[in-house]
């Protein structure tokens, strides 16, 4: 099956492509992503794993393949309202990419896996990559065990609805020595390539932080404004403030997600909980951006007699890809550009453990994490030409 068919028989799952997807781990949409994965590797005669963590494989090991594997592969879940490809882009690129091996007679020597990482969004339980990050060992157990989603289910609850032992989640050993390398097929979530295909040189530092604001709720029209104690005051400045931090340091911080409490019209709110997303090429410029944002609200909260809290609740330091794997698929490719990104990616959560590389397909529109996110049919194919080529590079 060629990638334009596959691409159509995934894309009809998940969600509204006008609207956005809302792809969710384990919610319908993303339990159709898993059922197509298992239906297409079940045609190849691919053998299906899940892991301890929530995360699916799909294995091509011929008669004499031995060794370490080379995984590619990416996620299905997205964020709120997003794109098609962001994700997807890489699972179904690699399906294709062992169709055209296959047809082309390729027998590898190690084993060849596809992988769809659990969490990677972290739109559901809030923890950006939480599947290689179980996998891996860099989120302890316990900590992912009491996630919790919007409707207060913790990842351990949703974990086993789904059929998986919470006490197992955690550090794969076994399966992180069965892995020699991996490589990620991504749309390039920006405006840098202007050919089809680039290799990721690096990903940039970059962390979540929750702000928590405490007022007293009460009434919009009676309360005079010496005796409020709004949390809507001080989130206000944080949130300017986080711009002008940004720029001030060159990065990139974003509040997207507001929470209110009770959430009246006619209501003074109660509590303000926000999320600060922080980027940027050096870790010290995204810890002072964070510490400006901090500053801002504590003095402000302390201004209007509202409480104040602010709690790192993920951070990536800087992620330099294993330069000899990086430079033997840009030399493989024919030389192609190399570039890196602000986004945050499993091959860069694993890259600690083990050599990983990223493949970028050209995005024309630059829109990422939105309906508009796109790429091309042609720089698709050019795509999945390129991962064949690095497949058949690192497993021939
Ligand atoms: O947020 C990110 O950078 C990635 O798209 N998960
Ligand atoms: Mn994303
Ligand atoms: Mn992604
Ligand atoms: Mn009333």
């Amino acid at each position: 099956m060629g990638f334009a068919e596959l691409w159509e028989s995934l894309l009809t799952v998940g969600g509204d492509a006008a609207a956005g997807y809302r792809r969710f781990t384990w919610n319908d949409a993303e339990l159709e992503c898993r059922a197509w994965f298992r239906r297409e590797a079940a045609a190849r005669d691919l053998a299906v794993e899940e892991d301890r963590n929530g995360n699916l494989y799909a294995w091509w090991s011929p008669g004499g393949a031995a060794g370490r594997a080379v995984l590619t592969g990416s996620h299905f879940d997205s964020v709120p309202g997003g794109g098609a490809f962001d994700g997807p882009l890489g699972i179904v690129s690699a399906f294709a990419a062992l169709d055209l091996l296959r047809e082309r007679g390729f027998r590898p020597s190690r084993p060849v896996g596809i992988a769809a990482f659990a969490e990677e969004e972290g739109a559901r339980f809030g923890v950006a990559c939480l599947g290689s990050r179980l996998l891996s060992g860099e989120i302890d157990a316990e900590r992912a065990r009491g996630l919790t989603d919007a409707g207060g289910i913790t990842f351990a609850e949703a974990a086993a609805a789904h059929g998986l032992d919470p006490a197992l989640l955690g550090r794969d050993d076994e399966r992180l020595g069965r892995i020699g390398c991996f490589v990620e097929l991504h749309v390039e979530q920006g405006r840098a390539l202007d050919v089809p295909v680039g290799v990721a040189s690096a990903i940039w530092p970059h962390g979540r932080w929750r702000l928590d604001f405490h007022g007293h709720g009460d009434h919009a029209g009676t309360t005079r404004l010496a005796d409020r104690r709004d949390p809507m005051l001080p989130f206000a400045h944080a949130v300017i403030a986080a711009r002008e931090a940004a720029e001030r340091h060159g990065t990139r911080a974003t509040v997207g997600k507001v929470e209110v409490e009770p959430g009246g019209v006619n209501v003074i709110a109660s509590r303000v909980t926000a999320w600060l997303d922080a980027r940027g090429a050096r870790d010290e410029s995204v810890r002072e951006t964070v510490a400006d944002v901090r500053r801002t609200a504590e003095e402000t909260a302390e201004g209007h007699g509202v409480g104040f809290a602010l709690r790192e609740e993920s951070y990536t330091a800087v992620v330099d890809f294993n330069t000899a794997l990086r430079d033997r698929l840009a030399a493989a490719l024919g030389g192609v550009p190399v570039l890196p990104t602000g986004a945050g990616h499993d091959a860069g959560i694993l890259s600690a453990h083990l050599p990983t590389a990223m493949l970028f397909v050209r995005n024309p529109t630059g829109v990422s994490h939105a309906p508009a996110e796109h790429a091309e049919p042609g720089d698709c194919l050019a795509g999945v030409e390129a991962l064949a080529t690095v497949l058949a590079e690192l497993a021939g």
